[in-house]
């Protein structure tokens, strides 16, 4: 009988941690959680085969990072001039690109040995930075995206991200590209929309509320990282204390 009664308060505690784990209505399952730098106030995330690659901000603090996800051992870091507020990055071509956020520069890198080796000019600000395999691709805060060529970085084409509404999704920051479509997170916001990247058209919108605890947000900022591996999305944000690995779900 005893054994029954164990049983018993087993699945009921089993059930009611599996409900808060994954409700419903959630959109999405976390799969594993890892340690993130909570001096890094996050701006541009991206892997590299199982390498991660942070860009941070901050006048004085801004960085690239290059680092083990599992256990967040450095292998390689450069301090930005206290000039520049680093923004989004990006790795193509062996190239890590690095947006700053008002000083009209992007700054180019050897992703070998993060040696600065060119710099390109644009208007207005640098927010978040991906590659879909042939262009960069750069949000400024705005609700447009741009296309740009990574040779000159001169601009290509730009796209206007719309809701099903047709109203436009402004404030659109860290960028990942994956499986042919466009992740953004929204300033501010804790949910990320997809984007069709020919017509700027909002795809679908992940609301990832909880994922930290509420003592944790309070020590921490926005939301503001999206790297694609291997099928699954990883989340971090400024000064949060965890990248989370999760499967996003389609409904
Ligand atoms: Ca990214």
């Amino acid at each position: 009988m005893k054994s029954l009664l164990f049983l018993f308060l087993s699945f009921l505690l089993f059930a009611g941690c599996n409900k808060e784990v994954n409700t419903p209505d959630s959109d999405y399952d976390i799969l594993n959680i890892y340690p993130h730098n909570t001096s890094y106030f996050t701006q541009g995330f991206e892997f590299v085969g199982d390498t991660l690659i942070e860009g941070t901000g901050k006048n004085g603090y801004s960085k690239i990072v290059k680092y083990n996800f599992n256990n967040g051992q450095v292998y390689q870091e450069i301090n930005l001039p206290s000039i520049y507020f680093g923004e989004g990055i990006t790795v193509f071509n062996n190239k890590v690109y690095q947006l700053t956020w008002k000083s009209l520069k992007c700054l180019v890198y050897n992703y070998s040995d993060l040696e600065k080796i060119n710099e390109f000019s644009y208007t207005g600000e640098g927010w978040g930075l991906t590659n879909d395999g042939t262009n960069l691709i750069m949000s400024d805060g705005s609700d447009k995206v741009y296309f740009r060529n990574p040779e000159d970085f001169s601009l290509i084409r730009t796209i206007i991200v719309k809701d099903s509404n047709n109203i436009s999704v402004s404030l659109l920051n860290e960028l990942e590209f994956a499986e042919g479509k466009l992740y953004a997170n929204i300033w501010g916001s804790n949910y990320i929309i997809s984007i069709d990247p020919q017509t700027g058209s909002e795809l679908r919108r992940y609301y990832l509320n909880d994922l930290l605890t509420a003592e944790e947000y309070y020590q921490a900022e926005v939301l503001n990282g999206i790297a694609y591996r291997n099928g699954n999305f990883f989340i971090t944000g400024k000064y949060w204390p965890k990248i989370f690995e999760i499967k996003l779900i389609d409904k």
